[in-house]
């Protein structure tokens, strides 16, 4: 998701009036306009945060290559690794992933050190079941991502490679809705048992490979399972969020923005977004109102969303998910800024009493259920998007907080690591650097704190994963 016209109208205009070229206008506040002085200043502190990004990009990237390169994902505090999908069987996830955040940053040596590996060493040839969902927005988003990043067609033969493997979860289906897991080896599917997420977050990886293969198979498959889903939502316009891929009935009753649905509701409006298919807005614009009619609480002042029955509206739950704090820039994108930046702000009272986002809380006492951190980039993700629909400057201090808070607890010999609990002094470390750090808030800091050339901020498209399927300038 995230795309928007405010921010680049806001420099070009606050640039002019102020008589300043376009370096002057680089770290303007567009709400606010501050006098010269301290506007220069500003735009020094934001250059500074971001050179520190891009820096700390490098260094981490340096360990990776050095200690698991073609690994998944390095262990920063052991400087051993792992694998995430299958045991024995690397594919080279982080730095799949990272390919287009080290080419928005013009890191461009170690992008080729990258881009290297995978042509050498990347195959999909694998006897092992891979999950379908994880493999589509961390793998095939990451080698599309890359292809339009750099225009290399091996990178496009890798990904259509890898999504004729990954078709097989959705044709194998008697209904369309894709399977769990596929061996990508042997096309053999497992795990008809599934949800939201992971039947609904193809259509812009799909929908890119389409668009670039000539071929229609892929965008045919990914829209056909959202239309299923959709068309068995309640009388109230809600879905649980479990479904049987066989057969497309219901699993349960409880109906969540957070996991395992959200990016199902994501994918509703990036794929209208990317490819402009009116279908999906309008699927898009039903489910939300459902959503702001049943399944918006307030809770002392404080905006949040409950998990409900699906059928009645009755309110079941008021745990919420740190991974549902993305959906406050997805409401901004789909053009309720207002209760976008409202549930931002709820989450940001969060980041206020501890520092790094727990990952679950009740919101009824703002205390954590589940106290670890996965190293998790939705905060900075609503940021970045609240920033580029608003242009209000709040947006860009709460996610460097988000980024100063990650180099204080996360920092370790060789990397940054997810963190099994937030609530001791100090927070207690894991050993894992999960592969979506690459992709995902790295990127997003760097392009809130900076204008980035290669970025066209007017018109681009970032994946669930962050990966930049529109808008590279090259
Ligand atoms: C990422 O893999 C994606 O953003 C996904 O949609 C859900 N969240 C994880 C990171 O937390």
């Amino acid at each position: 998701m995230r795309i928007s016209l405010p921010r680049r109208r806001f420099l070009t205009t606050l640039g002019a009036a102020a008589g300043l070229g376009a370096a002057g206008a680089l770290g303007a506040t567009p709400a606010h306009a501050a006098p010269m002085a301290s506007t220069s200043q500003t735009s020094r502190r934001w250059r500074r945060l971001a050179d520190d990004v891009r820096e700390e990009t490098r260094w981490a990237w340096r360990n990776y290559v050095e200690l698991a390169l073609g690994h998944d994902q390095i262990k920063p505090v052991s400087g051993t690794y792992e694998e995430f999908f299958a045991p024995g069987q690397p594919v080279g996830l982080s730095a799949v992933e990272a390919l287009d955040t080290l080419w928005l940053m013009e890191l461009d040596d170690e992008l080729e050190q990258g881009l290297s590996w995978v042509r050498s060493n990347l195959s999909f040839d694998i006897d092992a079941p891979f999950q379908v969902f994880e493999t589509n927005i961390r793998m095939l988003g990451g080698l599309l991502s890359a292809y339009h990043c750099v225009g290399e067609p091996r990178l496009l033969e890798l990904a259509t490679d890898l999504g004729d493997r990954l078709l097989t979860a959705f044709t194998s289906s008697p209904v369309g809705l894709p399977y769990r897991y596929v061996n990508l080896r042997t096309g053999e599917v497992t795990n008809p048992d599934t949800n939201l997420a992971e039947v609904g977050t193809y259509i812009t990886e799909f929908g890119a490979l389409s668009q670039w293969t000539g071929d229609p198979r892929y965008v045919d498959a990914a829209k056909r399972a959202m239309r299923v889903a959709y068309e068995a939502r309640s009388d109230l316009d809600l879905m649980p969020h479990d479904i049987h891929a066989e057969t497309g009935e219901w699993r349960n009753r409880v109906a969540t923005v957070g996991p395992p649905a959200d990016s199902f509701y994501e994918y509703l409006y990036d794929g209208w977004k990317l490819l402009g298919d009116d279908d999906l807005r309008t699927w898009y614009d039903t489910l939300i109102a459902g959503i702001t009619a049943h399944q918006v609480e307030e809770y002392e002042g404080r905006l949040w969303f409950p998990q409900v029955d699906a059928f009645t509206g009755e309110i079941t739950g008021r745990s919420q998910s740190e991974l549902a704090s993305f959906f406050s820039g997805l409401l901004a994108e789909g053009g309720d800024v207002a209760l976008g930046a409202r549930y931002h702000d709820s989450w940001n009272a969060v980041q206020d009493k501890f520092g790094v986002l727990p990952e679950g809380i009740d919101y009824t006492t703002l205390s954590a259920e589940s106290k670890g951190n996965q190293l998790r980039p939705e905060f900075a993700d609503g940021a970045f998007s609240l920033w580029l629909a608003t242009g209000d400057d709040v947006y860009r201090q709460r996610a460097a907080r988000h980024f100063e808070l990650m180099v204080e607890t996360s920092k370790v010999a060789h990397g940054y690591t997810i963190i099994s609990d937030v609530t001791t002094t100090p927070a207690t470390r894991g050993d894992l650097c999960p592969g979506y750090w690459w992709s995902e808030q790295l990127k997003y800091y760097y392009l809130t704190f900076v204008d980035a050339p290669r970025l066209d901020y007017a018109d681009h498209y970032l994946s669930t994963e962050g990966n930049l399927l529109k808008g590279a300038r090259r």
